[in-house]
């Protein structure tokens, strides 16, 4: 089983690219990973990005699926429109089922994108994607909508383009999950930490291997949220273990 990241780079290694391989080593499957965006950061400072040309990117995936066997992806920092665009090509081209985190924002405040992605989001890569996992902010730019309640929650869901997770860190735990139109709501308790950095990146990379297990949406996405609140309590960096 061999599944792919594409995303940026955190040199500190708790978000991005490093932290999606350390998930995908975690949960038995082995992780490939390519690069839209270096980054320079720690958990606490976002000091500025670097990104990698389309092309680049184009002429990293096709080398890694000329000899890879690839079914289940996932997509991190993908910083512009043009990357967005070239990412939702390539999932058509090579029929990949893809894991959609569209990232926005940092935790710490960084600049994680050129400008407003939203709409690129929206328009080539939501439609490919098997899911997508916003966070409460990232769930009201795909949607034009204020998200400040369950009920919010519920709307937004119904009007994302794909299969989502609107995760409730930001919404006092309450998970909002809907597939092929089905809502289910998944509470989880919060847990008081200042050590954030990367949750997000690791629900989506957890789900990837737990989907290129061979589990259904449902239950991959289930497993995911538990393998990152464990790591949270943890101290995030706990990670390391999965229930496989
Ligand atoms: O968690 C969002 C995220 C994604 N990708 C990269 C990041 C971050 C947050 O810092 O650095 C590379």
């Amino acid at each position: 089983m061999i599944v792919m990241s594409i995303a940026g780079v955190d040199p500190s290694g708790g978000a991005g690219v490093f932290a999606d391989l350390k998930t995908f080593q975690a949960i038995g499957v082995y992780g490939t990973g390519i690069v839209t965006a270096l980054t320079a950061q720690n958990p606490c400072k976002f000091f500025s990005t670097h990104p990698v040309s389309p092309q680049y990117i184009e002429e990293q995936m096709d080398s890694v699926m000329d000899s890879y066997d690839i079914e289940f992806i996932k997509t991190g920092m993908l910083y512009s429109p043009e990357i967005i665009e070239l990412v939702g090509k390539k999932i058509k081209e090579y029929n990949l089922k893809a894991v959609v985190d569209p990232v926005m924002v940092a935790t710490s405040g960084g600049d994680l994108t050129k400008e407003d992605i939203a709409k690129a989001m929206n328009k080539y890569l939501l439609p490919q994607a098997i899911l997508t996992t916003p966070n409460v902010a990232e769930a009201e730019k795909l949607t034009n909508l204020k998200i400040t309640k369950k009920e919010d929650a519920i709307k937004a869901s119904e009007l994302i383009e794909c299969n989502n997770i609107i995760t409730g860190g930001h919404l006092d735990g309450i998970n909002t999950i809907n597939i092929d139109g089905d809502i289910f709501i998944v509470k989880q308790e919060l847990i008081e930490t200042d050590n954030l950095h990367g949750t997000g990146c690791n629900l989506s990379s957890a789900i990837t291997a737990y989907l290129a297990k061979n589990n259904d949406l449902k239950t991959s996405i289930l497993k995911a949220l538990d393998y990152v609140y464990e790591g949270i309590k943890n101290g995030n960096h706990g990670t390391l273990i999965a229930k496989i």
